[in-house]
């Protein structure tokens, strides 16, 4: 490596050597900044890092197209995609904001204001806006950058570059070295530390302090006959770490129980608030549900199934009232999210406010303290997770989160089955072997699945033991796999004599429509 760069001649006092090392500057001045703002957010529990405020500011902006191809690229990576686009943004500007106050150090430090200012205005609306004083994060973290780029810029000054001795720049060199080290050493302080200190908002000893909660009409353990043991079939019941996880929440909110409340608020006869304690002491039920996400393609994996523990909501809703001209119950969440259902939908259903999920309290990540589960209904429109307030309302006057986004207003679950062994795609021995899925007609029961091979005649195929009308239910069909490739089809019935068409639809506006069809490749024998 070079110890000192050629002295760039007079007439050109802008080299590339010195856009890159200004273009460095900012970059680090940039991260500086964040860092910084990371330890200012850390104070009060409702700020977080301006980057996480504009990256939900995003979520809520970006047209549906865009948000339906990031879940079609990404599926539930899509969040770290999003940070990592706005952190790709952040360090762009940072870059070009070192290079333009060589030139012009007044445009630069207004550059840097217009960042803070966004990242301030993110902060300060939106969904769930923080209070006034939430600026605060942004506007230090840029008022630091500006410190932090001054000195680094000045710590080598390409106007000496010509007119310095070689010693005299290999000397300034180190300097900005040593500072761009020393800052971004101090950055990574600041931001762990803020990390830290934030870390004293989280949920997870709450969470832990609540042990087990046990349901006052407990449920039988599940038959075994509901699994039909064929290996490479879902689990009937899907561990909470693997169960799908979709929300607009690019950090998971942190409620504690302790000041957690649940208010039914809107058409009702006497509004109540409950307290998790007093969510406890109403009788608590059990019920195995399949939840399902509306934006899962035909053969994906959005949706899982659980023992779920809560309050019944009927009988909760029974005890406030509701009045004749509502229509729909609305679950709001603590970050801002709603969801809305027709009040229809509490038909005898067990529609609940869950607390538990598979015999824990609900993962944070699944909407510790409480949340709703509705049979039948995807998730977008009931399954509000956070869940703080439940508000009665009408269709006409309220439109809940996805809604003005393009997408049904109410949104059953439609009949649906996926194979889930072999694989799409995957080489197979010759001989034989064994097809098998799950398939889910929520609230209405599975009455037949059927397979088809190479477009031949759709045969049935076995059905494991129902457990309930809104839980998936697994099927498996014997085969003898002869040497070549072979295209494999299914299709289900529901209860009411419905088959599943074959139709191609995108999810949205209200659920993919479509044969799940794999292709399998099976060796010479
Ligand atoms: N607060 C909140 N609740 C939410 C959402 C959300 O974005 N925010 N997404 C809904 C959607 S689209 C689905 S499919 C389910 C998914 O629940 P899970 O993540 O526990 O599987 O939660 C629902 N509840
Ligand atoms: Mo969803």
């Amino acid at each position: 490596m070079e110890t000192s760069a050629p002295p760039p001649t007079p007439s050109q006092p802008i080299t590339s050597s010195s856009t890159i090392r200004d273009a460095f500057a900012g970059l680090v001045a940039g991260f500086f900044g964040l860092g910084f703002a990371e330890l200012v957010s850390s104070i009060a529990e409702r700020t977080q890092s301006p980057v996480l405020d504009v990256g939900d500011r995003a979520v809520d902006l970006a047209p549906s197209p865009l948000k339906n191809l990031a879940i079609e690229w990404f599926g539930t990576n899509d969040k770290i995609a999003l940070l990592l686009g706005v952190g790709a943004t952040l360090a762009i500007g940072a870059m070009a904001i070192g290079v333009v106050a060589r030139r012009s150090a007044r445009t630069a430090w207004l550059a840097i204001l217009a960042f803070a200012f966004l990242g301030s205005l993110a902060s300060v609306t939106g969904r769930n806006p923080g209070p006034w004083w939430a600026i605060a994060p942004a506007l230090l973290g840029g008022l630091a950058t500006i410190a932090a780029l001054r000195v680094l810029l000045r710590s080598w000054s390409p106007s000496n570059d010509g007119a310095a001795t070689p010693a005299r720049s290999t000397k300034e060199r180190r300097v900005f070295l040593y500072s761009a080290g020393g800052f971004l050493a101090t950055a990574a302080v600041l931001g762990g530390v803020g990390r830290r200190a934030n870390n004293r908002f989280s949920a997870s000893e709450s969470r832990v302090a609540v042990g087990e909660l046990r349901a006052d009409l407990a449920l039988q353990s599940p038959p075994t006959n509901i699994e039909n043991g064929v290996a490479g079939v879902s689990d009937f019941f899907t561990p909470n770490a693997e169960f799908y996880r979709i929300d607009t929440a690019l950090t998971v909110p942190q409620l504690r129980t302790d000041t957690w409340t649940l208010r039914i608020t809107g058409l009702v006869d006497r509004p109540i608030e409950l307290t998790y304690d007093e969510l406890l002491e109403l009788p608590l039920v059990e019920s195995d549900i399949t939840l399902s996400c509306v934006s899962n393609e035909v053969g994906g994996g959005l949706l899982g199934t659980a023992r779920w523990l809560g309050v019944r909501l009927d009988d909760l809703l029974e005890q406030v009232g509701i009045q004749d001209t509502a229509d729909q119950i609305v679950g709001k969440s603590s970050d801002g999210y709603t969801c809305g259902f027709p009040v229809a939908a509490l038909d005898g259903r067990d529609a609940l406010i869950a607390v538990a999920m598979n015999g824990e309290p609900l993962p944070l990540q699944h909407g510790f303290p409480a949340r709703l589960i509705v049979p039948g209904l995807y998730g977008y429109v009931s399954a509000t997770k956070w869940l703080t307030e439940i508000n009665l309302t009408r269709f006409e006057d309220f439109d809940s989160y996805w809604v003005p986004r393009g997408w049904d207003a109410e949104a059953p679950i439609k009949t649906q089955s996926r194979i889930d062994t072999p694989k799409g795609l995957q080489k197979l021995s010759p001989g034989p072997t064994a097809i098998a899925g799950v398939a889910w007609a929520q609230t209405r029961g599975i009455d037949r699945v059927e397979v088809q091979i190479d477009g031949g005649e759709w045969t049935e195929t076995t059905l494991a033991e129902e457990l309930n009308d809104v839980t998936w239910r697994q099927w498996m069909l014997p085969w003898d796999a002869t040497p070549g490739n072979h295209t494999i089809v299914v299709r289900a019935t529901d209860r009411t004599g419905e088959t599943q068409t074959e139709d191609r639809a995108a999810p949205m506006p209200n659920g993919a429509t479509g044969h799940h069809k794999i292709v399998v490749l099976v060796d010479e024998a």
